[in-house]
């Protein structure tokens, strides 16, 4: 078997391979060796232990046993008798605090008598499982798993998501989800970003202003605190807190205003951007309230890092206290960077002293700072590989933000060791810990933050987990739609949430011909939201733009139809019926835009896809009987492509370039 294995890794490239046998897995294993048969999953399936045991393990055994029953609707019997479908051998007890170190590798052996998973650590088996979910697959033969070895481990140490609870606030069923969905997909680190301008998320016990003035009464207490850790390290995650400062503090002003670098009164902001807030880093008492405040909560968190953020100090407090310029002339500081890094080297040596490796966005990175600080780079790969080459271990997060409303694929071929890292040496390429996907909420809630996050997620954590070879988008799309599946069966949110919001949308109107809109629009890119209007915390994000998804899987499609068929025209009954549908889409959707306050906007849009899709089918016939379009017409065709193709509503009509693609063909 293993022999035919290597025979066929000469034969095909690598992802052909695994291709042929690991269709649904997301992120693909280090090392797949495809065996012969199935097995069968029915009521009987049980997992045992024969190895090192331990509550966390039987937790985890019995929610993949119940994932297992959700997809596939078997009613488990529970008897403990006859031999298991899944064993599990777990060499011992893995570090009391996950750290950055442990061992996530795990061998799985599917064979049609049985399944074996080994693992040095129960997170690896957490690993383990979360690949066998994966393989259980419906055949005609009923449920089953393939025979397959896998022998798997991670690339990088440190995969996470940042979630931005402040801007928007998220709460604990949220926060589960997401952690369900990280284990899914082998992500073990969540950072949950706790303080900005816009809200002060958590409860301190020393400070309780903090909180008290600053969150609006949604924040976590120190027991939900408590439970998010749990629940994160029952799946194998690392939760790692950020306080953002000096900058992005805000919030905490209008409870401890002597913070403050500049003049109160102060409030919390609904506003976004980069706002002028900072602390005052030239008084004592900052820093004493900072080592209260970083002690305190440095118990609370028990991973090994802690965030200070450090990012986006625009420095015009600074500039207009005269205190901070004297400050500033005494200790020979040329610039705000200067005080800004006098600043952070004060703030790693309390975290130090709180036992804690400081993390911090690009802007901490100085050449005092001990070399045991992680820079996290959202600015690029040059700065990343420079952390890397200073000494200092790093994280990416640029290339990474799902708030920018950008495409799976951008998202998957983004590579850690890419770009300027790529000439490093090996020791200095060792820093490079990995990355974190970045979910910054200015402009998403609890309503659609799954959408936001999945499964586009899933692709990122591909390639942090996965060999860097594996880059082939069109599999990681295929394996994508599957995954998006699984995640829906854990509890994600991210399609039904899709629905409901179409649905409000409608109001009491049928919500088809809303959907097939919203099927085939994006959310316009990057930060143009907010060239459009001014947004604050409290507008409502219940418009279409909310419920687009980032991505159009229909556009993708269309787009491919379109190509194949101006490739070797084929395909054109397929594209007609899907033009024809959106064709008429416009008269059954009149009357629901004209009932709905939330759709007014919309309007032109649907206008826009009709007049397109028209289009484009005359542009078909015309390809199909073998003749040529008039210039006129074509020019014509194309003038209206350009306008559908500005955005509307803040959204962009996605099906514009390959309809382009048919017109100009038909020239
Ligand atoms: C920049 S990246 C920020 C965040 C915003 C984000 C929006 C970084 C460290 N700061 O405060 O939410 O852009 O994309």
């Amino acid at each position: 078997m293993a022999l035919s294995f290597w025979l066929m890794r000469v034969l095909l490239p690598f992802a052909a391979v695994m291709a042929l046998h690991a269709q649904n897995l997301m992120p693909l294993p280090a090392g797949i060796t495809p065996g012969q048969g199935q097995l069968q999953i029915d009521e009987s399936f049980r997992v045992a232990f024969t190895g090192y045991r331990e509550p966390r393990l039987d937790a985890a055994a019995g929610r993949l046993a119940r994932l297992v029953a959700a997809r596939t609707g078997l009613i488990l019997s529970g008897a403990a008798q006859g031999s298991a479908t899944l064993e599990v051998r777990c060499a011992g007890a893995g570090e009391k605090v996950q750290g950055i170190r442990e061992d996530e590798s795990y061998r799985l052996e599917v064979t049609p008598r049985g399944a074996r998973l080994e693992a040095a650590t129960p997170a690896g088996v957490l690993r383990g499982f979360a690949t066998f979910a994966q393989l259980v697959e419906l055949d005609a033969a009923g449920f089953r798993v393939p025979a397959v070895r896998v022998d798997d481990r991670p690339r990088f140490p440190w995969r996470g998501l940042t979630l931005d609870v402040s801007r928007h606030w998220m709460p604990m069923d949220v926060i589960r989800r997401t952690l369900d969905g990280m284990w899914a997909v082998k992500l073990n680190a969540l950072h949950l970003h706790l303080s900005d301008d816009q809200g002060f998320r958590i409860e301190s016990k020393r400070y309780p202003r903090l909180q008290g003035m600053g969150s609006g009464g949604y924040y976590f207490t120190q027991d939900q605190v408590r439970e998010i850790v749990a629940y994160a390290r029952d799946r194998g995650i690392r939760i790692l807190p950020e306080f953002d400062m000096p900058g992005h503090t805000s919030s905490w002003f209008p409870g401890y205003p002597e913070l403050a670098a500049g003049p109160g009164p102060h409030e919390v902001p609904r506003g976004f951007g980069v706002l002028d807030g900072c602390m005052d880093p030239t008084r004592e008492e900052t820093y004493r309230f900072l080592d209260g405040f970083i002690g305190e909560m440095a118990t609370l968190f028990p991973d090994e890092y802690f965030h200070i953020g450090g990012d986006e100090v625009n420095g015009k407090w600074w500039n207009a206290n005269p205190r901070i310029q004297e400050f500033k002339r005494a200790h020979g500081m040329k610039t705000n960077e200067d005080l800004q890094a006098y600043f952070t080297k004060r703030v790693q040596g309390i975290v130090a002293k709180h036992g804690k490796k400081m993390v911090g966005w690009d802007e901490i990175m100085h050449p005092d700072l001990p070399r045991g600080i992680v820079v996290h780079s959202w600015r690029g790969a040059n700065s990343l590989a420079q952390a890397a080459a200073d000494g200092f271990s790093a994280i990416l997060s640029n290339g990474w933000y799902l708030d920018l409303m950008q495409h799976t694929d951008q998202h998957y071929l983004v590579d850690p060791l890419a770009g300027a890292a790529a000439s490093l040496t090996p020791e200095q390429k060792s820093r490079i810990l990995g990355g974190e996907a970045c979910e910054w909420a200015e402009l998403i809630t609890a309503e659609n933050v799954d959408a936001r996050i999945w499964p586009r997620t899933a692709a990122i954590a591909e390639r942090l987990w996965s060999p860097a070879d594996v880059r082939d988008v069109d599999s990681m799309y295929r394996r994508l739609a599957v995954v998006s599946s699984e995640l829906e069966w854990l509890g994600l949110e991210h399609a039904s949430s899709f629905h409901l919001m179409v649905m409000r949308l409608a109001g009491t109107h049928d919500p088809a011909p809303l959907a097939l809109l919203a099927n085939v629009v994006e959310p316009v890119k990057e930060y143009q939201r907010h060239n459009s209007r001014k947004y604050t915390t409290t507008t409502p994000l219940n418009r279409l733009v909310d419920v687009a998804r980032p991505e159009s899987a229909v556009a993708r499609d269309f787009a491919k139809l379109v190509d194949g068929y101006i490739a070797s025209r084929t395909g054109a009954g397929e594209i007609r019926s899907r033009l024809t549908a959106w064709r008429a889409n416009a008269a059954r959707l009149a009357p629901v835009l004209r009932d709905s306050a939330l759709l007014a906007e919309a309007a032109p849009l649907s206008q826009d896809l009709a007049a397109l899709a028209a289009a484009g089918l005359q542009a078909l016939t015309t390809l199909e009987a073998g003749n040529h379009a008039p210039a006129g017409w074509v020019d014509q065709q194309l003038a209206l492509a350009k306008g559908a193709a500005q955005p509307r509503a803040e959204l962009l009509l996605s099906v514009v370039p390959p309809v382009r693609k048919l017109i100009e063909a038909a020239r």
